[in-house]
């Protein structure tokens, strides 16, 4: 296999997937196993993507392709399964930077990643060719080809994402986000030309991930946003926060220091008219009245996912979901 990794054309996908890494991972997958080969594109944010220790590390794209892959370490949620970490010994030794764990396994990939990309191949090639060669029959695709950064402005300075998040353990306190880059990046290459031809998908999902770190850094980037606002197609979003928590990372703490509730109503607000449908866990039940006042169609529906069955149940009530809001063909929000 060279250059393009797969002959399916991405205008075989039905469904397009909007991810960050861990939350968003379990969803895609869990919607890579419901459909046919081939009918899912994931859109994974770049945002987090930095170059370290002269690798270029994509954290997300890497955390979603493991997880298709049935590669990923389910406890941890990023890196890969029964990982050793004898390289980070090494650089340890040599006194290295090792706040960042690039275990053994993991490593060759973002070895593999650096020299195409010094070679001249996008991170669009580089992505669908490292999806199919580790298995996985969906299409994965990077938010841009360009580069786009996610920076927080915080009571520390502003920091780069890993900085803040892995360094520092996501302590410091946010006041703003900035997604340098993003007014000029263009649409990741097969999109662009899938759209051209005419192509659109039938149904656009969200999946449940941190809005301001993982969802925002693509919203931030004017193709997208212009592109999801006329596309012609229920757009259904699953809520990040259950019970008033995040599931995983620092969604809740952000959103508190960003002088929000935490709260499934704070996400569908931060959408707004983007959305056709938004989803939120039996947790949150009373929730539904209130976040669907202004006619945003609001499903509940049991979100944590813990194994494949509760991915793959999630994946089927979220694509029915969709299925009823298109069948019904809602005035369009936006
Ligand atoms: N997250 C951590 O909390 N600590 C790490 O040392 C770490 C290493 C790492 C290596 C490769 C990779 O693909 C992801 C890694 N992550 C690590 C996760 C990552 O920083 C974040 O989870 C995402 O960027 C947020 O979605």
């Amino acid at each position: 296999m060279s250059g393009s990794a797969s002959s399916v054309p991405l205008t075989e996908a039905r469904v397009l997937a909007l991810s960050g890494g861990v939350g968003g991972a379990k969803l895609a997958r869990g919607l890579g196993r419901t459909l046919p080969d081939w009918h899912l594109a994931v859109v994974c944010n770049t945002g987090d993507d930095f170059s370290h220790l002269g690798l270029e590390i994509c954290p997300d794209l890497d955390s979603v392709t493991y997880a298709m892959a049935g590669l990923a370490d389910a406890a941890r949620g990023w890196g890969r399964a029964g990982e050793t970490w004898q390289a980070m010994e090494t650089l340890r030794a040599l006194g290295a930077a090792d706040w960042f764990a690039l275990g053994d396994r993991d490593l060759g990939l973002h070895v593999w990643r650096t020299e195409r990309l010094r070679g001249g191949a996008t991170l669009s090639e580089i992505a669908a060719e490292a999806a199919a060669r580790l298995g996985v029959s969906q299409h994965l695709l990077p938010m841009s080809d360009d580069v786009v950064r996610t920076r927080l402005v915080t009571d520390a300075g502003t920091l780069d994402f890993q900085d803040y998040f892995v360094r520092r353990r996501a302590v410091p306190v946010v006041s703003a986000l900035q997604y340098p880059g993003a007014v000029e990046a263009r649409l990741p290459a097969p999109l662009a030309a899938a759209l051209a031809g005419g192509w659109h998908p039938d149904t656009i999902v969200i999946c449940p991930s941190n809005p301001y770190l993982s969802i925002d850094p693509i919203l931030a980037i004017p193709a997208w946003r212009d592109w999801l606002t006329r596309v012609d197609c229920p757009i259904v979003a699953v809520s990040p926060i259950v019970g008033g928590r995040a599931l995983k990372g620092c969604a809740a703490k952000m959103m508190l220091e960003l002088g929000h509730e935490v709260s499934a109503t704070t996400v569908a607000r931060h959408y707004g008219a983007l959305l056709d449908g938004f989803v939120i866990d039996t947790a949150d039940a009373a929730l539904a009245g209130r976040i669907g006042c202004d006619g945003l169609a609001v499903r509940v529906l049991p979100t944590v996912m813990y194994d494949d069955a509760d991915r793959d149940a999630l994946a089927r009530a979220v694509l029915e979901f969709a299925g009823s809001l298109a069948a019904h063909a809602p005035a369009r929000r936006r």
